[in-house]
Protein backbone atom coordinates (compact mmCIF):
# COMPACT_ATOMS: atom_id res chain seq x y z
CA UNK A 1 0.00 0.00 0.00
CA UNK A 2 2.77 2.64 0.58
CA UNK A 3 4.15 1.63 -2.69
CA UNK A 4 1.08 3.68 -3.76
CA UNK A 5 2.61 6.72 -2.22
CA UNK A 6 4.36 8.85 -4.52
CA UNK A 7 8.32 9.09 -4.33
CA UNK A 8 8.28 5.88 -2.14
CA UNK A 9 9.49 2.66 -4.11
CA UNK A 10 11.43 -0.37 -3.43
CA UNK A 11 14.83 0.90 -1.83
CA UNK A 12 13.02 3.15 0.34
CA UNK A 13 10.17 0.71 1.62
CA UNK A 14 13.31 -1.57 2.54
CA UNK A 15 14.36 1.48 4.33
CA UNK A 16 11.40 2.24 6.19
CA UNK A 17 10.93 -1.71 7.65
CA UNK A 18 14.36 -1.70 8.50
CA UNK A 19 13.73 1.86 10.53
CA UNK A 20 10.74 0.13 11.91
CA UNK A 21 12.16 -3.51 13.12
CA UNK A 22 15.55 -1.78 13.92
CA UNK A 23 14.92 1.64 14.71
CA UNK A 24 18.08 2.66 12.40
CA UNK A 25 18.73 2.48 9.03
CA UNK A 26 22.25 0.87 8.12
CA UNK A 27 22.28 3.25 4.68
CA UNK A 28 22.40 6.41 6.88
CA UNK A 29 24.72 4.71 9.91
CA UNK A 30 27.26 3.86 6.39
CA UNK A 31 26.84 7.52 5.03
CA UNK A 32 27.61 8.80 8.52
CA UNK A 33 30.82 7.09 8.85
CA UNK A 34 31.81 8.20 5.56
CA UNK A 35 30.62 11.89 5.91
CA UNK A 36 31.60 13.89 9.10
CA UNK A 37 28.73 15.41 11.58
CA UNK A 38 30.18 18.80 10.62
CA UNK A 39 29.15 18.83 7.36
CA UNK A 40 25.68 18.36 8.23
CA UNK A 41 25.93 21.79 10.15
CA UNK A 42 26.97 23.14 7.13
CA UNK A 43 23.78 22.48 5.54
CA UNK A 44 21.87 24.56 7.65
CA UNK A 45 24.03 27.67 6.48
CA UNK A 46 21.98 30.18 4.07
CA UNK A 47 23.21 29.14 0.17
CA UNK A 48 25.86 26.35 1.36
CA UNK A 49 24.33 23.41 -0.27
CA UNK A 50 25.54 19.78 -0.81
CA UNK A 51 27.46 20.16 -4.47
CA UNK A 52 29.40 23.20 -2.95
CA UNK A 53 30.34 21.57 0.12
CA UNK A 54 32.05 18.94 -1.28
CA UNK A 55 33.22 21.35 -3.52
CA UNK A 56 34.87 22.69 -1.08
CA UNK A 57 36.38 19.83 0.65
CA UNK A 58 37.57 18.13 -2.49
CA UNK A 59 39.74 21.11 -3.21
CA UNK A 60 40.64 22.17 0.63
CA UNK A 61 39.67 18.99 2.62
CA UNK A 62 37.92 21.55 5.38
CA UNK A 63 34.29 20.17 6.12
CA UNK A 64 33.84 22.27 9.38
CA UNK A 65 32.19 26.00 10.11
CA UNK A 66 35.25 27.78 11.22
CA UNK A 67 37.27 25.97 8.10
CA UNK A 68 35.05 27.37 5.61
CA UNK A 69 35.20 31.00 7.66
CA UNK A 70 38.28 30.78 7.41
CA UNK A 71 38.55 30.11 4.01
CA UNK A 72 36.56 32.53 3.11
CA UNK A 73 38.43 35.51 4.78
CA UNK A 74 41.43 33.91 3.08
CA UNK A 75 39.88 34.93 -0.29
CA UNK A 76 40.18 30.94 -1.53
CA UNK A 77 36.38 30.32 -1.68
CA UNK A 78 36.23 32.95 -5.06
CA UNK A 79 39.10 30.42 -6.71
CA UNK A 80 36.94 27.50 -6.48
CA UNK A 81 34.97 27.03 -9.41
CA UNK A 82 31.52 28.67 -10.62
CA UNK A 83 32.56 31.07 -7.75
CA UNK A 84 33.38 34.52 -7.11
CA UNK A 85 33.92 37.93 -4.82
CA UNK A 86 30.29 37.96 -4.62
CA UNK A 87 29.40 34.31 -3.27
CA UNK A 88 32.40 34.55 -0.57
CA UNK A 89 30.84 37.96 0.39
CA UNK A 90 27.38 36.10 0.72
CA UNK A 91 29.13 33.17 2.39
CA UNK A 92 30.37 35.01 5.41
CA UNK A 93 27.09 36.89 5.39
CA UNK A 94 25.50 33.80 5.85
CA UNK A 95 27.60 32.50 8.31
CA UNK A 96 27.28 35.19 10.54
CA UNK A 97 23.57 34.89 10.28
CA UNK A 98 23.85 31.47 11.66
CA UNK A 99 26.17 32.32 14.58
CA UNK A 100 23.58 35.28 15.55
CA UNK A 101 20.10 32.90 15.68
CA UNK A 102 22.41 29.12 16.29
CA UNK A 103 21.76 27.77 19.94
CA UNK A 104 17.99 30.10 19.98
CA UNK A 105 14.48 29.11 20.07
CA UNK A 106 11.25 30.35 19.27
CA UNK A 107 8.79 30.80 22.37
CA UNK A 108 6.49 28.53 21.73
CA UNK A 109 9.26 25.77 21.08
CA UNK A 110 10.42 26.67 24.79
CA UNK A 111 7.53 26.29 26.45
CA UNK A 112 5.88 23.01 25.08
CA UNK A 113 9.06 21.77 26.43
CA UNK A 114 9.07 24.00 29.64
CA UNK A 115 5.90 22.16 29.72
CA UNK A 116 6.22 18.21 29.28
CA UNK A 117 9.16 19.05 31.91
CA UNK A 118 6.76 20.13 34.48
CA UNK A 119 4.11 17.33 33.53
CA UNK A 120 7.16 14.80 33.81
CA UNK A 121 8.18 16.56 37.57
CA UNK A 122 4.45 16.34 38.62
CA UNK A 123 4.29 12.58 37.90
CA UNK A 124 6.90 11.49 40.27
CA UNK A 125 5.74 9.87 43.60
CA UNK A 126 7.62 12.37 45.66
CA UNK A 127 5.92 15.27 43.81
CA UNK A 128 3.99 16.07 47.24
CA UNK A 129 7.03 17.42 48.41
CA UNK A 130 6.84 20.37 44.98
CA UNK A 131 4.83 23.44 45.84
CA UNK A 132 5.36 25.33 42.39
CA UNK A 133 7.21 24.60 39.44
CA UNK A 134 7.73 28.20 37.62
CA UNK A 135 9.82 28.95 34.50
CA UNK A 136 11.74 32.15 34.77
CA UNK A 137 14.77 33.49 32.23
CA UNK A 138 13.90 34.57 28.83
CA UNK A 139 10.77 32.77 28.72
CA UNK A 140 9.25 34.11 32.10
CA UNK A 141 9.68 37.88 30.20
CA UNK A 142 8.18 36.56 27.21
CA UNK A 143 11.53 37.39 25.07
CA UNK A 144 11.11 36.65 21.10
CA UNK A 145 13.20 33.75 21.48
CA UNK A 146 14.85 31.62 24.14
CA UNK A 147 18.25 30.57 24.49
CA UNK A 148 18.28 28.47 27.25
CA UNK A 149 14.84 27.24 29.80
CA UNK A 150 15.69 28.30 33.58
CA UNK A 151 12.47 25.86 35.59
CA UNK A 152 12.81 26.95 39.48
CA UNK A 153 11.33 24.14 41.50
CA UNK A 154 10.20 24.66 45.00
CA UNK A 155 8.93 23.03 48.11
CA UNK A 156 9.73 21.18 51.35
CA UNK A 157 10.75 18.33 49.51
CA UNK A 158 13.65 20.65 47.81
CA UNK A 159 15.00 21.21 51.45
CA UNK A 160 16.03 18.11 52.59
CA UNK A 161 18.76 16.23 50.84
CA UNK A 162 17.19 12.82 50.58
CA UNK A 163 14.27 14.01 48.84
CA UNK A 164 15.98 16.83 47.25
CA UNK A 165 18.17 13.75 45.75
CA UNK A 166 15.10 11.52 44.53
CA UNK A 167 13.65 14.57 42.79
CA UNK A 168 16.93 15.17 40.75
CA UNK A 169 16.88 11.72 40.13
CA UNK A 170 13.23 11.46 38.69
CA UNK A 171 14.10 14.97 37.22
CA UNK A 172 17.22 13.04 34.63
CA UNK A 173 15.16 10.58 33.69
CA UNK A 174 12.93 13.14 31.78
CA UNK A 175 12.70 11.15 28.41
CA UNK A 176 14.62 13.67 25.63
CA UNK A 177 17.24 14.04 27.89
CA UNK A 178 20.71 13.50 25.98
CA UNK A 179 23.49 14.67 28.49
CA UNK A 180 23.51 15.74 32.12
CA UNK A 181 25.52 18.77 31.67
CA UNK A 182 26.30 20.00 34.96
CA UNK A 183 24.73 18.49 38.26
CA UNK A 184 25.28 20.24 41.86
CA UNK A 185 23.47 19.97 45.24
CA UNK A 186 20.42 21.80 43.80
CA UNK A 187 20.87 22.36 40.12
CA UNK A 188 20.97 20.65 37.33
CA UNK A 189 21.64 21.44 34.21
CA UNK A 190 20.97 18.80 30.77
CA UNK A 191 20.38 18.95 27.34
CA UNK A 192 17.32 17.75 25.59
CA UNK A 193 17.12 16.39 22.11
CA UNK A 194 15.86 18.91 20.10
CA UNK A 195 18.94 20.75 21.18
CA UNK A 196 18.16 22.92 24.11
CA UNK A 197 19.97 23.76 27.11
CA UNK A 198 17.48 23.11 30.31
CA UNK A 199 18.74 24.62 34.10
CA UNK A 200 16.65 23.46 36.36
CA UNK A 201 17.12 24.84 40.37
CA UNK A 202 15.73 23.09 43.54
CA UNK A 203 14.92 25.89 46.20
CA UNK A 204 13.41 26.10 49.75
CA UNK A 205 10.39 28.25 50.13
CA UNK A 206 11.91 31.01 52.03
CA UNK A 207 14.03 31.82 49.14
CA UNK A 208 11.71 31.04 46.22
CA UNK A 209 10.85 35.28 45.52
CA UNK A 210 14.84 36.05 45.41
CA UNK A 211 15.41 33.11 43.64
CA UNK A 212 12.54 33.99 41.04
CA UNK A 213 13.30 37.69 41.03
CA UNK A 214 17.18 36.50 40.21
CA UNK A 215 16.66 33.93 37.57
CA UNK A 216 13.57 36.23 35.70
CA UNK A 217 16.31 38.73 34.64
CA UNK A 218 17.28 40.28 33.01
CA UNK A 219 20.69 40.60 33.61
CA UNK A 220 20.43 44.29 33.17
CA UNK A 221 17.17 45.13 35.40
CA UNK A 222 19.01 43.17 37.99
CA UNK A 223 22.68 45.11 38.32
CA UNK A 224 20.39 48.15 38.47
CA UNK A 225 17.93 46.62 40.95
CA UNK A 226 20.82 45.52 42.76
CA UNK A 227 22.64 48.81 43.06
CA UNK A 228 19.01 50.47 44.41
CA UNK A 229 19.27 47.87 46.97
CA UNK A 230 22.58 49.19 47.91
CA UNK A 231 21.79 52.49 48.51
CA UNK A 232 18.80 51.51 50.40
CA UNK A 233 21.09 49.31 52.85
CA UNK A 234 20.55 46.05 51.56
CA UNK A 235 21.72 43.21 49.03
CA UNK A 236 19.68 41.28 46.99
CA UNK A 237 20.94 37.71 45.91
CA UNK A 238 18.92 34.74 44.82
CA UNK A 239 18.55 34.06 48.05
CA UNK A 240 16.74 36.72 49.50
CA UNK A 241 16.87 40.59 50.23
CA UNK A 242 18.85 41.13 53.55
CA UNK A 243 20.01 44.28 55.61
CA UNK A 244 23.92 45.09 54.86
CA UNK A 245 24.26 45.60 58.57
CA UNK A 246 24.05 41.81 59.75
CA UNK A 247 22.50 40.18 56.69
CA UNK A 248 19.18 39.87 58.42
CA UNK A 249 16.88 38.69 55.61
CA UNK A 250 13.92 41.14 55.26
CA UNK A 251 11.93 39.63 51.94
CA UNK A 252 12.68 36.65 50.14
CA UNK A 253 9.41 34.35 49.87
CA UNK A 254 7.75 36.66 47.25
CA UNK A 255 8.36 38.85 44.22
CA UNK A 256 5.74 40.83 45.39
CA UNK A 257 7.87 41.90 48.91
CA UNK A 258 11.51 42.69 47.62
CA UNK A 259 10.10 44.80 45.17
CA UNK A 260 7.74 46.54 47.53
CA UNK A 261 10.64 46.51 50.10
CA UNK A 262 12.73 48.15 47.56
CA UNK A 263 10.03 50.97 46.96
CA UNK A 264 8.80 49.81 43.99
CA UNK A 265 5.65 49.40 42.72
CA UNK A 266 5.29 45.13 41.32
CA UNK A 267 7.17 45.36 37.89
CA UNK A 268 5.59 42.84 35.80
CA UNK A 269 8.44 40.54 34.28
CA UNK A 270 7.75 41.64 30.41
CA UNK A 271 8.81 45.11 31.25
CA UNK A 272 11.75 43.60 33.22
CA UNK A 273 14.73 44.75 30.54
CA UNK A 274 16.14 48.00 32.51
CA UNK A 275 14.44 50.36 30.14
CA UNK A 276 13.00 52.87 32.36
CA UNK A 277 10.99 50.59 34.64
CA UNK A 278 12.49 50.21 37.86
CA UNK A 279 12.38 54.62 37.44
CA UNK A 280 8.69 54.59 36.90
CA UNK A 281 8.06 51.79 39.74
CA UNK A 282 9.63 54.06 41.98
CA UNK A 283 7.46 57.05 40.78
CA UNK A 284 4.36 55.07 40.21
CA UNK A 285 4.10 55.49 36.72
CA UNK A 286 4.49 51.99 35.41
CA UNK A 287 1.99 51.55 32.55
CA UNK A 288 -1.66 49.47 33.51
CA UNK A 289 -0.21 47.03 30.78
CA UNK A 290 -2.57 45.32 27.93
CA UNK A 291 -4.41 42.14 29.67
CA UNK A 292 -5.36 39.00 27.61
CA UNK A 293 -9.46 39.89 28.93
CA UNK A 294 -8.58 43.12 27.43
CA UNK A 295 -8.94 41.42 23.79
CA UNK A 296 -12.21 41.00 22.28
CA UNK A 297 -11.71 39.70 18.82
CA UNK A 298 -8.96 38.30 16.61
CA UNK A 299 -9.34 39.38 13.12
CA UNK A 300 -6.58 37.88 10.76
CA UNK A 301 -7.67 34.18 9.85
CA UNK A 302 -7.75 32.00 6.57
CA UNK A 303 -9.85 28.90 5.63
CA UNK A 304 -10.10 26.42 3.38
CA UNK A 305 -11.35 28.91 0.88
CA UNK A 306 -7.55 29.33 0.38
CA UNK A 307 -4.55 27.76 2.64
CA UNK A 308 -6.27 26.96 5.97
CA UNK A 309 -7.16 24.11 7.24
CA UNK A 310 -10.95 24.67 8.71
CA UNK A 311 -13.89 26.13 7.54
CA UNK A 312 -15.51 29.67 8.19
CA UNK A 313 -18.00 28.04 10.48
CA UNK A 314 -14.90 26.16 12.51
CA UNK A 315 -12.70 28.88 13.03
CA UNK A 316 -16.30 30.84 14.19
CA UNK A 317 -17.21 28.32 16.66
CA UNK A 318 -13.49 28.22 17.89
CA UNK A 319 -13.23 32.23 18.21
CA UNK A 320 -16.83 32.18 19.60
CA UNK A 321 -14.99 28.87 22.40
CA UNK A 322 -12.68 31.84 23.39
CA UNK A 323 -15.29 34.26 24.33
CA UNK A 324 -14.97 37.13 21.44
CA UNK A 325 -17.43 38.96 20.63
CA UNK A 326 -15.94 39.47 17.02
CA UNK A 327 -13.68 38.02 14.56
CA UNK A 328 -12.77 38.36 11.13
CA UNK A 329 -12.45 35.80 8.17
CA UNK A 330 -9.40 37.79 5.71
CA UNK A 331 -8.12 35.16 3.16
CA UNK A 332 -5.69 35.61 0.79
CA UNK A 333 -6.05 37.47 -2.34
CA UNK A 334 -5.10 36.14 -5.68
CA UNK A 335 -1.30 37.17 -5.89
CA UNK A 336 -0.10 34.32 -3.74
CA UNK A 337 -0.90 31.75 -6.40
CA UNK A 338 0.23 28.61 -3.98
CA UNK A 339 -2.11 29.50 -1.72
CA UNK A 340 -5.01 29.29 -3.97
CA UNK A 341 -5.85 33.55 -3.12
CA UNK A 342 -9.28 35.36 -4.08
CA UNK A 343 -10.07 36.88 -7.64
CA UNK A 344 -12.43 39.87 -7.30
CA UNK A 345 -15.25 36.91 -8.07
CA UNK A 346 -14.26 34.39 -5.48
CA UNK A 347 -13.83 36.79 -2.67
CA UNK A 348 -17.50 38.66 -3.56
CA UNK A 349 -18.97 34.76 -3.28
CA UNK A 350 -16.59 34.67 -0.10
CA UNK A 351 -18.72 37.95 1.51
CA UNK A 352 -21.86 36.38 1.36
CA UNK A 353 -20.65 32.74 2.63
CA UNK A 354 -19.26 34.59 5.76
CA UNK A 355 -22.45 36.52 5.73
CA UNK A 356 -24.32 33.71 5.88
CA UNK A 357 -22.23 32.05 8.35
CA UNK A 358 -22.54 34.96 10.64
CA UNK A 359 -26.51 35.00 10.48
CA UNK A 360 -26.67 31.22 10.87
CA UNK A 361 -24.17 31.06 14.07
CA UNK A 362 -25.82 34.20 15.68
CA UNK A 363 -23.77 34.93 18.66
CA UNK A 364 -20.77 35.91 16.87
CA UNK A 365 -20.34 38.85 14.96
CA UNK A 366 -18.01 37.71 11.99
CA UNK A 367 -16.43 40.38 9.89
CA UNK A 368 -15.89 39.92 6.23
CA UNK A 369 -12.34 40.98 5.40
CA UNK A 370 -9.25 39.68 3.46
CA UNK A 371 -5.72 39.87 3.08
CA UNK A 372 -4.69 41.65 0.03
CA UNK A 373 -1.50 41.07 -1.26
CA UNK A 374 0.43 44.51 -1.46
CA UNK A 375 1.87 43.89 -5.33
CA UNK A 376 5.27 45.27 -6.50
CA UNK A 377 4.60 48.68 -6.96
CA UNK A 378 2.41 49.73 -4.03
CA UNK A 379 -1.01 48.80 -5.28
CA UNK A 380 -3.50 46.40 -3.54
CA UNK A 381 -4.45 42.89 -5.11
CA UNK A 382 -7.80 43.31 -5.75
CA UNK A 383 -10.71 46.03 -7.03
CA UNK A 384 -11.28 48.87 -5.17
CA UNK A 385 -15.25 47.73 -5.69
CA UNK A 386 -14.39 44.54 -3.93
CA UNK A 387 -12.08 45.77 -1.38
CA UNK A 388 -14.54 48.82 -0.59
CA UNK A 389 -17.26 45.53 0.08
CA UNK A 390 -15.16 44.58 2.99
CA UNK A 391 -15.23 45.23 7.05
CA UNK A 392 -11.54 44.75 7.18
CA UNK A 393 -9.09 44.93 4.28
CA UNK A 394 -5.01 43.85 5.78
CA UNK A 395 -2.71 44.60 3.34
CA UNK A 396 0.48 42.43 3.38
CA UNK A 397 3.40 42.36 1.55
CA UNK A 398 3.85 38.19 0.26
CA UNK A 399 6.40 39.03 -2.53
CA UNK A 400 9.19 41.01 -4.43
CA UNK A 401 11.08 40.86 -0.57
CA UNK A 402 14.75 42.34 -2.03
CA UNK A 403 13.15 45.31 -3.36
CA UNK A 404 15.47 48.81 -2.87
CA UNK A 405 14.87 50.19 0.62
CA UNK A 406 13.30 53.24 -1.35
CA UNK A 407 11.46 51.35 -3.63
CA UNK A 408 10.09 49.13 -1.01
CA UNK A 409 9.59 52.30 1.33
CA UNK A 410 7.19 53.95 -1.95
CA UNK A 411 5.25 50.44 -1.97
CA UNK A 412 3.91 50.40 1.74
CA UNK A 413 3.27 54.29 1.89
CA UNK A 414 1.31 53.33 -1.45
CA UNK A 415 -0.64 50.58 0.25
CA UNK A 416 -1.46 52.81 3.65
CA UNK A 417 -2.34 55.98 1.42
CA UNK A 418 -5.06 53.36 -0.48
CA UNK A 419 -8.06 54.58 1.63
CA UNK A 420 -9.53 50.74 1.73
CA UNK A 421 -6.51 49.71 3.82
CA UNK A 422 -7.27 49.17 7.46
CA UNK A 423 -3.98 47.70 8.15
CA UNK A 424 -0.33 47.01 7.75
CA UNK A 425 -0.29 42.78 7.99
CA UNK A 426 2.93 41.81 9.83
CA UNK A 427 4.54 44.95 8.83
CA UNK A 428 8.48 43.94 8.63
CA UNK A 429 7.96 40.38 7.22
CA UNK A 430 9.98 39.05 9.22
CA UNK A 431 10.58 35.47 10.06
CA UNK A 432 12.22 34.81 13.58
CA UNK A 433 15.74 32.47 13.02
CA UNK A 434 14.90 32.32 9.57
CA UNK A 435 14.57 35.22 7.54
CA UNK A 436 15.22 39.48 8.14
CA UNK A 437 12.99 41.92 7.87
CA UNK A 438 12.79 44.01 4.61
CA UNK A 439 14.73 46.98 3.96
CA UNK A 440 12.29 49.98 4.50
CA UNK A 441 11.73 53.53 6.13
CA UNK A 442 9.67 52.30 9.21
CA UNK A 443 9.66 55.97 10.77
CA UNK A 444 8.29 57.02 7.74
CA UNK A 445 5.34 54.41 6.97
CA UNK A 446 4.37 55.01 10.35
CA UNK A 447 3.99 58.83 10.35
CA UNK A 448 1.74 57.58 7.31
CA UNK A 449 0.30 55.39 9.11
CA UNK A 450 -0.94 58.28 11.63
CA UNK A 451 -2.02 60.76 9.02
CA UNK A 452 -4.42 58.01 7.22
CA UNK A 453 -5.37 56.56 10.56
CA UNK A 454 -4.34 53.40 9.11
CA UNK A 455 -3.70 50.57 12.32
CA UNK A 456 -0.11 48.55 12.14
CA UNK A 457 -0.93 44.53 13.07
CA UNK A 458 1.28 43.21 16.03
CA UNK A 459 0.92 39.27 14.35
CA UNK A 460 1.31 36.34 17.49
CA UNK A 461 2.91 33.93 15.20
CA UNK A 462 5.77 32.83 17.39
CA UNK A 463 8.23 32.71 14.20
CA UNK A 464 6.72 36.81 13.56
CA UNK A 465 6.10 38.49 16.31
CA UNK A 466 5.71 41.67 14.01
CA UNK A 467 6.12 44.05 14.76
CA UNK A 468 8.56 43.41 17.37
CA UNK A 469 8.80 45.70 20.94
CA UNK A 470 11.07 48.49 20.03
CA UNK A 471 8.94 48.73 16.47
CA UNK A 472 5.83 48.80 18.47
CA UNK A 473 6.95 51.50 20.93
CA UNK A 474 7.97 53.56 17.79
CA UNK A 475 4.44 53.45 16.51
CA UNK A 476 2.49 54.09 19.60
CA UNK A 477 5.00 57.63 19.85
CA UNK A 478 3.87 58.25 16.16
CA UNK A 479 0.27 58.14 17.56
CA UNK A 480 -0.35 55.09 15.34
CA UNK A 481 -2.88 52.28 16.69
CA UNK A 482 -2.03 47.87 17.13
CA UNK A 483 -4.71 45.57 16.40
CA UNK A 484 -3.29 42.35 17.93
CA UNK A 485 -3.71 39.16 15.20
CA UNK A 486 -3.39 35.04 14.91
CA UNK A 487 -2.97 34.75 11.33
CA UNK A 488 -4.70 31.58 12.39
CA UNK A 489 -4.74 28.70 9.64
CA UNK A 490 -6.06 26.51 11.83
CA UNK A 491 -8.68 26.99 14.67
CA UNK A 492 -6.07 25.36 17.56
CA UNK A 493 -3.69 28.40 16.50
CA UNK A 494 -6.13 30.87 17.87
CA UNK A 495 -4.65 30.37 21.17
CA UNK A 496 -0.88 32.09 20.04
CA UNK A 497 -2.88 35.42 20.55
CA UNK A 498 -1.26 35.03 23.94
CA UNK A 499 2.26 35.24 22.20
CA UNK A 500 0.73 38.84 20.99
CA UNK A 501 -0.30 40.36 24.60
CA UNK A 502 2.90 39.07 25.95
CA UNK A 503 5.12 41.12 22.84
CA UNK A 504 2.72 44.25 23.62
CA UNK A 505 3.13 44.21 27.19
CA UNK A 506 6.67 44.03 26.67
CA UNK A 507 6.33 47.10 24.24
CA UNK A 508 4.48 48.70 27.33
CA UNK A 509 1.25 48.59 25.60
CA UNK A 510 -1.70 49.35 27.56
CA UNK A 511 -5.32 48.67 26.47
CA UNK A 512 -6.09 51.97 25.13
CA UNK A 513 -3.43 51.23 22.39
CA UNK A 514 -4.85 48.02 20.99
CA UNK A 515 -7.83 48.18 18.60
CA UNK A 516 -8.99 45.01 19.43
CA UNK A 517 -9.92 45.93 22.77
CA UNK A 518 -12.92 48.27 21.33
CA UNK A 519 -16.83 46.50 21.63
CA UNK A 520 -17.68 45.35 18.44
CA UNK A 521 -19.04 49.19 16.80
CA UNK A 522 -16.37 51.14 17.54
CA UNK A 523 -13.82 48.49 16.53
CA UNK A 524 -15.79 47.95 12.94
CA UNK A 525 -15.57 51.95 12.73
CA UNK A 526 -12.22 52.33 12.99
CA UNK A 527 -11.59 49.16 10.39
CA UNK A 528 -13.29 51.53 8.17
CA UNK A 529 -12.82 54.97 9.13
CA UNK A 530 -9.62 55.08 10.86
CA UNK A 531 -9.83 55.45 15.05
P1 LIG B 1 18.46 33.55 27.28
O1 LIG B 1 18.60 32.28 28.05
O2 LIG B 1 19.66 33.93 26.50
O3 LIG B 1 17.23 33.56 26.43
O4 LIG B 1 18.25 34.76 28.33
P2 LIG B 1 18.03 34.70 29.91
O5 LIG B 1 17.64 36.06 30.32
O6 LIG B 1 17.13 33.58 30.28
O7 LIG B 1 19.49 34.47 30.46
P3 LIG B 1 20.19 33.27 31.27
O8 LIG B 1 19.54 31.96 31.05
O9 LIG B 1 21.66 33.37 31.01
O10 LIG B 1 20.01 33.68 32.79
C1 LIG B 1 18.77 33.54 33.44
C2 LIG B 1 18.62 34.68 34.37
O11 LIG B 1 19.49 34.56 35.49
C3 LIG B 1 19.00 35.99 33.74
O12 LIG B 1 17.93 36.55 33.04
C4 LIG B 1 19.40 36.81 34.89
C5 LIG B 1 19.81 35.84 35.97
N1 LIG B 1 21.23 36.10 36.32
C6 LIG B 1 21.61 37.05 37.13
N2 LIG B 1 22.90 37.08 37.28
C7 LIG B 1 23.40 36.13 36.53
C8 LIG B 1 24.74 35.68 36.25
O13 LIG B 1 25.74 36.18 36.75
N3 LIG B 1 24.85 34.63 35.39
C9 LIG B 1 23.76 34.07 34.83
N4 LIG B 1 23.93 33.06 33.96
N5 LIG B 1 22.51 34.48 35.08
C10 LIG B 1 22.33 35.50 35.92
CA1 LIG C 1 17.57 31.37 29.86
CA1 LIG D 1 20.11 29.74 32.07
ZN1 LIG E 1 0.26 37.20 5.53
Amino acid sequence: KILAIQGIGRGMLANLQMLFKDGHIETHAELLRKYRPSMLELLKIQGLGPKTISLIWSAYQVCDLEGVEKLAREGKIRELPRMGEKHEAKLLKAIEDYRRIAGRFLLDTAEVLAEKLIEHLRSTPFCEGIDKITPAGSLRRGRETVGDLDILVTGPGCIEDESRQKLIAHLIRFPGLIEVIAQGENKVSFRHRNGMQVDVRLLSPDSFGAALQYFTGSKAHNVTLRQRALKMGFTLNEYSLATLEDNKPVAGKTEEEIYAKLGLDFIPPELRENCGEIEAAASHTLPELLEPTDIRGDVHMHTVETDGRNTIEEMAEAARGRGYEYMAITDHSKNLAFANGLTDERALAHIERIRAAEKNLGSIRIFAGIEVDILGDGSLDLSDSVLERMDIVIASVHSHFNQERAAMTDRLLKAVANPNTSLIGHPTGRLLLRRDAYQFDLDAVLKAAAKHKVAMELNSYPDRLDLSDVHLRLAKQHGVKIVINTDSHHTSHLEKIRYGIKQARRAWLTKADVLNTLPVAEFARAMKHGW
